[in-house]
């Protein structure tokens, strides 16, 4: 798929440091890219509403990371995908009577949009599921020859007796060592995200489903050796991003939903179909939740990015309000933490406005720091509340063109464009 065109990232004075993140793996902190390459799979959107302020507080906050990256000096490749076909999709588009590409293009268009406005880096490499079909069949297959896959009975498929496909977890004996849970835990959580447990016939309750057969008013495609069917959810994530990045990858990252099952197990199946290792650090973002529940397309609770923008909300307002938070925290969206980013923003521009202003070495090296630290937005921001005071008070002697790397030090930094 063709990504949204990427925002120009004006240059600094200087360099960034090496960036390190806490792995949701480990708890450890750790150097998140090795340099000079950096490569990061961020799980994208499943395009059946428009995107909310969860995902857009997701995206921004490797958005940040993808900046920290470039400022150091690292050369970065982005990958990322939209799941544009599995469950959910064709439940939203049997319920509301719309053909399920449809539906799938237009909340892609929105999320472009969306993800435009908000000044996200797209990803260097972004592939659909339906696109990338054929490699997932070829990846199963090999998973099935190689002993590591199983076939289901479906009573009710079409046509024939291939049965689903299912992964083996005996076979990977690494299987556990991402999110690192106990068995009655993985059990509750599969079945909350998208498992099926109790599914019969299977060797294991948690195996995931790598290739379902088709059923009557499904779509499918050719599937060679497994029969027409469609991809499970954690393979197509593990294929895309070996063939975007190769492996293993620097950074997995999501929301922390996304930890277990999905990441449990897209790297179980990578693992497994190159005799190595995934993704290297495995990093996840908080829940934005709304009213005491998490933002989900399935709860219907959603602050769309789109209304706000519609509404005339300055979609720098919308992410200056995201990197309020410390992008590990799960944090409430509410009208007045926006208005208080409406008021930032606004302090912020006028402090840049002019043409002196405070000298902007410090506050570069203690942004750029806090960025460099775990992503620490609410300390960059900080940073710069107190620069901006200064500025506006006026007591210090103007430096002539302090306020112009400032304003582009948001800008490169933290996205913030005026
Ligand atoms: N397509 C799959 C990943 S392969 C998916 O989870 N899609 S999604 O549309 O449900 O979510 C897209 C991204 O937003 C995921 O990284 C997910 O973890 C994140 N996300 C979803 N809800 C929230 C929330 N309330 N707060 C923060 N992030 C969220
Ligand atoms: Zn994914």
């Amino acid at each position: 798929m063709l990504p949204w065109p990427a925002p120009q990232i004006p240059s600094l004075p200087g360099r960034g440091g090496p960036v390190r993140v806490r792995d949701s793996s480990t708890g450890e902190l750790v150097e998140a890219a090795a340099g000079p390459h950096a490569t990061m799979y961020v799980c994208g959107i499943t395009p059946y509403d428009a995107t909310h302020l969860g995902h857009a507080s997701t995206y921004v906050a490797f958005d940040l990371l993808n900046r920290a990256w470039r400022d150091a000096g690292l050369e970065v490749v982005y990958a990322s995908n939209v799941t544009d076909v599995d469950d959910p999709l064709l439940e939203r588009a049997t319920a509301t009577d719309v053909d399920w590409r449809e539906l799938a293009a237009d909340q892609t268009a929105l999320y472009v949009r969306d993800m435009t406005a908000l000044g996200v880096i797209p990803p260097d490499v972004w592939t659909g599921v339906v696109e990338s079909v054929p490699t997932v069949v070829a990846a199963v297959e090999k998973l099935v020859a190689a002993g590591a896959a199983y076939r289901v009975p479906t009573p009710d498929e079409v046509g024939d007796t291939l049965g689903d496909v299912y992964a083996d977890l005996s076979a990977d004996p690494s299987f556990g060592t991402v999110a690192r849970l106990s068995d009655d835990d993985m059990l509750a959580l599969s079945r909350e995200r998208g498992g099926d447990p109790e599914r019969r016939g299977k060797r294991h309750p948690l195996d995931p489903l790598l290739w379902r057969r088709e059923r009557a008013g499904e779509p499918a495609w050719d599937g060679g050796s497994l029969g027409r069917g469609r991809p499970g959810w954690h393979i197509e994530c593990a294929v895309i991003a070996r063939d975007a990045l190769g492996l293993p990858f620097d950074v997995e990252g999501g929301g922390s939903d996304l930890l277990f099952p999905h990441h449990e197990m897209s790297d179980s199946h990578a693992r497994l179909l190159d005799d190595g290792a995934a993704a290297r650090v495995h990093l996840h973002a908080g829940m934005v939740g709304l009213d005491g529940e998490k933002m989900s397309k399935s709860l219907g609770n959603l602050v769309l990015v789109s209304r706000l923008l519609e509404q005339g909300v300055d979609p720098m307002a919308v992410r200056l309000a995201i990197l309020a938070h410390h992008y590990r925290s799960d944090w409430e969206w509410t009208d007045e933490g926006l208005a208080a980013a409406q008021e930032r923003l606004e302090t912020w521009h006028r402090a840049v406005s002019g043409n002196g202003g405070p000298a902007a070495d410090e506050l570069l090296a203690q942004v750029r720091a806090a960025v460099a630290d775990d992503l620490d937005a609410p300390r960059a921001l900080a940073a710069v509340d107190a620069w901006a005071a200064l500025s506006l008070a006026g007591t210090e002697a103007p430096v002539e063109g302090a306020p112009g790397v400032v304003g582009r030090m948001l800008d490169a930094l933290l996205g913030i464009r005026f």
